[in-house]
């Protein structure tokens, strides 16, 4: 029997923020692929598209009409999941049913448009554009902090994940109890904390930054890597490099500085299949402790959070090759080909500089 390689036989990885395992099997990146094909989705829009709802001077589905902004713009969600005023549970059987079990939930949801420009991701906008949405991102978790103890920015971006309008946008969802996923990370940073007395993604983020083997780009505020314990081909979290609970402790340097690297970041993610790449990202930050009493409040000891964001793209080999999540994946647990140290060598190795803009002034 050879030898043990992580590059060449299968193993698993432990992933410490949600405590599952991923199955890595490198020797079968090779496999040839006859399986599904998405339609390239790569027509030219304008800057301006008289029928997009998101636009700026149109008219939503409500019939209510944008404003001639400029920059970002952030509206209620028309279609939202979550309400602001809900009938608070009567103490029911559903609350203490070992099998029935279910709570009620208050909140509220949001739209934020980046610019005014319909055709203009945020790779594609200028890093003075994107440190606009940065602010809008931070002015709406310090007014939704006051009433939620969870805000979770995201955008979902691309056809073939699910967005339904190429106007770059991201999305808010304030709610009054911690969500499953956050509600994990905060057991195991504090848990990680409370045994090793330093914060798991900070120490994590030193250890990247010491190795250099999953580091896509860094600068002197962030770090930008294919964790570890990746399961999505191309998955990507950014980190601060010093000590931040929430995007609210943010200061002035370090918000211009993850600018930048969000602009690197989602180039390198364009550059890497020469189209506009899809994916679902967002914020994870120590919750809130809001000032209402109906809202479930959690523990004000925060220093176990470290702020990150997780990019998670379903892209595969191709602008058309998707990665899906099921059979052993749906069943057992996740499961990649590539590892994260090829995933993150090949984003690495991309330029900095936009495919579209290459021979274009600037
Ligand atoms: P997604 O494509 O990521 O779903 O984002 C578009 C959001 O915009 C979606 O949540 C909202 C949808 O509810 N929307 C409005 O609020 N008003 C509209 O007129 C169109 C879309
Ligand atoms: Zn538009």
């Amino acid at each position: 029997m050879s030898q043990f390689k992580p590059n060449n036989h299968p193993h698993r990885r432990y992933n410490p923020l949600t405590q599952e395992w991923v199955l890595v099997s490198p020797q079968r990146a090779k496999r040839p692929w006859q399986g599904r094909v998405e339609p390239l989705d790569e027509q030219t829009l304008p800057a301006h598209d008289p029928n997009c709802y998101l636009c700026a001077g149109n008219t939503r589905v409500s019939g209510e009409r944008n404003p001639a902004y400029q920059g970002p713009y952030v509206f209620k969600n028309d279609f939202a999941a979550l309400m602001d005023d809900v009938p608070t549970y009567e103490q029911t059987d559903s609350q203490t049913d070992n099998l029935f079990r279910s709570e009620c939930v208050a909140g509220t949801s949001r739209v934020i448009c980046f610019s005014e420009q319909h055709n203009r991701t945020l790779p594609e906008l200028g890093e003075e554009s994107i440190a606009a949405v940065i602010e809008v991102w931070c002015q709406q978790y310090r007014e939704l902090g006051q009433r939620f103890p969870w805000v979770q920015v995201f955008e979902n971006k691309g056809a073939i994940n699910g967005c339904s309008n190429p106007h770059p946008h991201g999305q808010l969802w304030a709610c009054s109890t911690l969500p499953t996923l956050p509600a994990c990370e905060d057991r195991t940073q504090r848990d990680y904390f409370e045994n090793h007395q330093q914060s798991m993604l900070l120490a994590y983020a030193q250890r990247e930054c010491e190795a250099q083997q999953r580091v896509i780009c860094q600068n002197d505020n962030w770090v930008a890597v294919v964790p570890y314990w990746a399961s999505w081909p191309f998955e990507t979290l950014l980190l601060p490099i010093a000590a931040v609970a929430q995007m609210t402790d943010l200061d002035g340097a370090q918000k211009a500085s993850l600018a930048s690297i969000l602009k690197v970041l989602t180039t390198k993610y364009d550059n890497l299949f020469q189209t506009s790449f899809p994916y679902s990202m967002g914020w994870h930050g120590a919750p809130f402790v809001p000032n209402n009493n109906h809202i479930k409040s959690t523990k004000g000891d925060q220093r176990h959070w470290q702020l990150h964001a997780h990019f998670y793209p379903p892209l595969l080999r191709s602008a058309t090759v998707r990665k899906f999540m099921v059979g052993y994946e749906m069943l057992c647990e996740a499961q990649r080909d590539l590892t994260p140290e090829e995933a993150a060598e090949r984003l690495r190795s991309l330029p900095d500089r936009h495919y579209k803009s290459v021979g274009k002034p600037g």
